[in-house]
């Protein structure tokens, strides 16, 4: 994973300032509980200049996930998207990682918001394969987490919280030590749910299966798009619960997510599935083109930036 690498301007509550005058005080309340909510947004350098990839999708979700944790963002979707696209165009990024945050900010502390303020804030920064270069190519090795998913009625998981992450955290530090790539959750009653920042896909007798969303994963953005393109590829794609001995004995398994786009798995807890194969491999050129505006039929999830209106 790349190191974090400044750009110019992050958009803070409204106005854009300099990367390093972006800062909070150490009193403001999503530090002390996690009390926020954020996404995570890729845009691409397309034929017709660079373009967010289903960015209204994902401040809908921004929003739906302050609404779970009843918070409201001061700013509406519309709002956001325009400071989105500006700030890409600002920072001159052909292709970036955009990430929107909402979090209580200063005023009491004491584990109910009161009057602290909601502070909301759009960085954007240049964000290479999230698994490596090696890893969307070959696959990656990914080991079955010891921790268990955090149950929908401990957090919803719904909402993309800042909160629940230390669950992820937990599960990605203990597989990287064990000399793992990426690691997959369960969830209490020992069903697949998710990864640590990816939703997960098998293929096997050539049909693909993808964990269903009353095992409490991440709605995930990119799990729905490649639920739609293997569709319109004639795969036929199941939503329905898998156990570990279903990743075991895969034909192919993939992870995804905005950040990891596709990537393919070769094993599971040393079980060797294989490198990418025929489906992941279909899958992922279909996605990047797609994301890379390259195949006009999904021309609808492509949100361009204009060119830069006002410099901040
Ligand atoms: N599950 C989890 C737990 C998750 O964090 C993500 C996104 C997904 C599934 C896939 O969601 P979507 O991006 O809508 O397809 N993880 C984001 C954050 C990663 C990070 O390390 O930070 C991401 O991919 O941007």
């Amino acid at each position: 994973m790349a190191d974090l690498q400044a750009t110019e301007k992050i958009w803070m509550n409204g106005e854009f300032v300099d990367w390093a005058d972006a800062t909070v005080h150490v009193g403001v309340h999503g530090l002390h509980y996690g009390s926020g909510v954020f996404e995570g947004i890729r845009a691409y350098e397309t034929p017709k200049g660079t373009a967010i990839f289903r960015l209204t999708n994902h401040l809908q979700r921004l929003h739906d996930s302050a609404r779970l944790i009843r918070m409201t963002i001061p700013y509406s979707v519309e709002e956001l998207r325009q400071a989105s696209l500006e700030l890409v165009a600002v920072n001159k990024q052909p292709s970036c990682y955009v990430r929107p945050i909402a979090f209580y900010g200063y005023g009491s502390l004491g584990v109910p918001p009161r009057d602290n303020p909601v502070y909301v804030a759009i960085m954007c920064w240049p964000w290479g394969a999230y698994l490596g270069e090696e890893g969307m190519a070959r696959g990656i090795r990914a080991k079955i987490s010891t921790w268990v998913r955090m149950p929908s009625n401990v957090i919803p998981h719904a909402a993309k919280a800042t909160g629940m992450y230390l669950n992820s955290m937990l599960a990605i530090q203990e597989a990287a030590l064990g000399g793992y790539e990426e690691t997959i959750l369960l969830t209490e009653k020992g069903y697949i749910a998710d990864c640590s920042g990816e939703n997960v896909f098998i293929v096997k007798d050539g049909v693909l299966y993808t964990p269903s969303l009353e095992t409490g994963i991440l709605h995930g953005i990119t799990r729905q798009s490649l639920i739609e393109i293997a569709g319109s590829l004639g795969y036929e794609v199941r939503v329905e619960n898998l156990v570990r001995a279903d990743l075991y004995l895969a034909d192919e398994m993939f992870m995804c997510g905005t950040a990891a786009e596709v990537t393919p798995v070769r094993e599971v807890d040393d079980y060797v599935i294989g490198g990418p194969g025929p489906v992941t491999k279909a899958l992922q050129s279909a996605y990047l083109d797609i994301v890379q505006g390259r195949d006009e039929r999904w021309e609808r999830w492509l949100e361009y930036v204009a060119p830069a209106r006002a410099k901040a």
